[in-house]
């Protein structure tokens, strides 16, 4: 009997070994699985090891993933009935696009101050003008954006670009876009990508190292201890 038992515990730890070894090196699998491709699949993959830090992990990995990107972002300014540009000052990126949409039901004008945008940059303005003169002299004929319609303009030289609105000039409904070179938060989002990944790496190896060390006491407690089914039981 008691060699019986012994036996068909040592079958069994065995047998648990084999199987718990292969879950561990699924899992480091799955990690690096989701280093690479940052998909949700890599969630599904971490549920099937039971490590709820990798799950965890592998959903703020697509987070990161999904915020990178190349030049070329657009941003949003209202144009409210309250007479203002919302935000009234922007920071955007060489090659970004803002786009002016009309939010309220009151027309206005998107017109840079010719004199106040950085040298060499083409003038712009709502109504497609050469210059800011022609701009007022035709509005609200051309260069009106009425409620719920949009001007949008990319911009491509670094500098301080001011505007204004032709019929709310007045009531100080002005603007200012910075551009620069770089953004600091898409900079940010651009290298945060394989930081993630690299920490989910290492919390799967670190579980996978877990999973093997509980294996091995099992092991030497079977190996050596395992002659009294009492102990074996503890
Ligand atoms: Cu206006």
């Amino acid at each position: 009997m008691d060699n019986d038992d012994a036996l068909s515990r040592r079958s069994f730890l065995r047998a648990g070994t084999v199987g718990a070894a292969t879950a561990a090196a699924a899992g480091t699998a799955a990690a690096q699985e989701g280093t690479e491709t940052a998909t949700p699949t890599g969630t599904s993959n971490g549920t099937a090891t039971g490590t709820a830090t990798g799950n965890e992990t592998a959903t703020g990995t697509s987070t990161g993933g999904g915020g990178g990107g190349g030049g070329g972002t657009t941003h949003t300014v209202d144009m409210t009935d309250d007479l203002i540009f919302d935000p009234d000052s922007i920071t955007v990126a060489v090659g970004d696009t803002i786009v002016w949409e009309n939010v309220g039901s009151v027309g206005h004008s998107v017109t840079a101050y010719e004199e106040d945008i950085p040298d060499g940059a083409e003038f712009w303005a709502s109504g497609g003008f050469d210059n800011e003169q022609a701009a007022r002299d035709n509005y609200p004929d051309q260069g009106d954006v009425p409620g719920g319609e949009s001007y949008e303009h990319t911009f491509e030289t670094v500098g301080t670009h001011e505007y204004f609105c032709i019929p709310h000039e007045g009531v100080g409904m002005v603007g200012t876009v910075e551009v620069v070179e770089e953004l600091e938060p898409t900079e940010a989002a651009g290298g945060g990508g394989p930081a993630v990944p690299d920490s989910a790496k290492t919390l799967g190896v670190g579980a996978a190292f877990a999973m093997v060390a509980t294996l091995l006491i099992a092991f030497f407690f079977l190996k050596y201890g395992g002659d009294s089914p009492g102990h074996d039981a503890e």
